[in-house]
């Protein structure tokens, strides 16, 4: 039978723009309209902002049954407030280059939604940051930090400044600058930022030498510090391994599991490392990384020092893979193109939002790929989706996948606030549990009546009902 939205029951038949036969298609009619409406008027109302429409348009459309269940939701206009950032800081960030040059850059903080928590997530600094890019982190953050049950909300913010081709010292004076304008607004109870795409351990550190330098406060203020600092053991490795840990329990819903399995990575920074270590650490075989260049196919496998040699890559600053392949005659280097047309077994993003596209999909599919984890953040178009999910394959979509990297964020701020640590073994069993929670959550939610799990629903609904469910227990304000 069709679904009927319980409010549905109770909407003024007006609220309809055209008459129907039936009160069933009437009221079916009335509930896509509204969850479009909202959709379409955030278009008009952020007409240059296509990643963040596209975001919110994945989860309004996922959740819009649920929604309709829970008129208590709609009468707190749960989902208008929703799309929206609580507040958006942007700035001027002034520095001088090592050539005496005065450079500025643009820089931001959108705090997103704190209903479960304090504003937490990362920074990214590289040349396409802008609003429409931080705004849809922002919104996808909020709902995978609910999903690890960890009490944080959502952020993200980062810079159009990239540390491609940059020294060190101005890499240290970019961040200096950068908080020295956001400080005012972080606090471990307030908004604790991170790494993203070119913020790594060495800018963290930058970062919260100034924070300390203007507070004069050792805090939990930043995550993904260096271990002598109050970083977490595990945090730099977390995302990979927490990504590795959820593709494990979607392979063992059909009896399969990732040992002997060939893996095409893209990518080649934090999280594509992290990766390709517990890939290899499970028995997988990774045979590709990849760079805005175009990408290397080593059928011996990436493994061991060729891991280790994916982070020399990465301080380099020249944000290439091509040398990989000079480097390992065993490699081929493919200028220009992307790892999905690799005949391989699983296919991990792990470098950028829609870095695999419809077309990447096809040939997956005709590849006989068995599973795609997005462990970058949005990696695959809609068009992919629709397909994968058309083709009943085994995706997950990044808020689920990457969501142990900010998970141990979590734990990094409790280790701080506790002042204590953990052992690595410690880290990476809470690690392990939230990763399992989380499949369960999204298998709960996703579930089709055929069994087929689609882990784009259970994402999108889980997390949607916890921050529903906190906005709407802490009123209208
Ligand atoms: O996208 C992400 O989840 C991150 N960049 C990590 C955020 C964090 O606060 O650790």
């Amino acid at each position: 039978m069709a679904f009927i939205p319980k409010n549905m029951l109770t909407l003024p038949s007006e609220t309809c723009n055209e008459a129907h036969s039936t009160i069933v298609i009437n009221q079916k009619k009335c509930s896509v309209m509204k969850i479009d409406e909202i959709i379409q008027d955030l278009e008009r109302k952020h007409p240059n902002e296509p990643e963040y429409i596209q975001a919110v348009t994945e989860v309004l459309h996922s959740v819009e049954e649920v929604y309709y269940q829970h008129p208590e939701f709609e009468k707190a206009k749960i989902i208008e407030r929703m799309v929206e950032p609580d507040r958006i800081l942007t700035f001027r960030v002034t520095w001088v280059d090592d050539k005496g040059e005065v450079q500025t850059n643009l820089g931001y903080r959108v705090q997103y939604n704190n209903a479960i928590g304090p504003y937490k997530g990362g920074l990214r600094f590289h040349a396409s940051v802008n609003l429409s890019i931080l705004k849809f982190l922002g919104f996808e953050q909020t709902f995978k930090n609910a999903l690890t049950s960890l009490p944080m909300g959502g952020g993200k913010g980062g810079s159009d400044f990239s540390p491609r081709g940059k020294s060190q010292n101005e890499i240290m004076r970019f961040c200096q600058a950068y908080m020295t304008e956001l400080w005012h607004n972080l606090g471990p109870d307030t908004d604790v930022p991170a790494g993203d795409i070119g913020v790594g351990g060495r800018e963290v550190g930058y970062l919260m030498g100034m924070y300390k330098k203007l507070t004069r406060e050792c805090t939990g203020v930043m995550t993904g510090k260096g271990l002598d600092f109050g970083g977490s053991l595990i945090r730099p490795e977390a995302t990979g391994y927490g990504g590795l840990y959820f593709v494990n329990q979607m392979l063992a819903t059909r009896g399969l599991d990732i040992s002997g399995k060939t893996v095409a990575i893209s990518g080649f920074g934090n999280v594509a490392w992290g990766a390709a270590l517990k890939a290899t650490e499970l028995g997988a075989k990774v045979v590709t990384i990849s760079g805005p260049d175009g990408y290397v196919y080593d059928p011996d496998g990436i493994s061991g020092e060729k891991i280790d040699y994916m982070l020399e890559l990465r301080d380099s600053g020249d944000d290439i893979v091509e040398p990989y392949a000079e480097k390992y005659p065993s490699a081929t280097f493919y200028p220009g193109r992307r790892p999905w047309e690799q005949k391989v077994d699983i296919c991990l993003c792990c470098a950028t939002q829609n870095e695999l596209d419809g077309e990447d999909a096809q040939h997956i599919i005709d590849n006989g790929v068995i599973c795609v984890g997005e462990i970058s953040n949005m990696g695959c178009t809609p068009e992919a989706i629709e397909l994968f999910i058309e083709h009943k394959m085994l995706y997950a979509p990044g808020k689920a996948v990457n969501a142990g990297g900010v998970a141990t964020s979590g734990l990094e701020m409790s280790q701080n606030a506790c002042h204590i640590s953990w052992s690595a073994a410690e880290v990476d069993k809470k690690l392990q549990y939230i990763m399992y929670s989380i499949h369960e959550q999204c298998v709960k939610y996703g579930r089709q009546p055929d069994g087929y799990i689609n882990y784009v629903k259970g994402a999108n609904i889980s997390g949607f009902m916890k921050v529903a469910n906190a906005m709407l227990a802490q009123g209208i304000y």
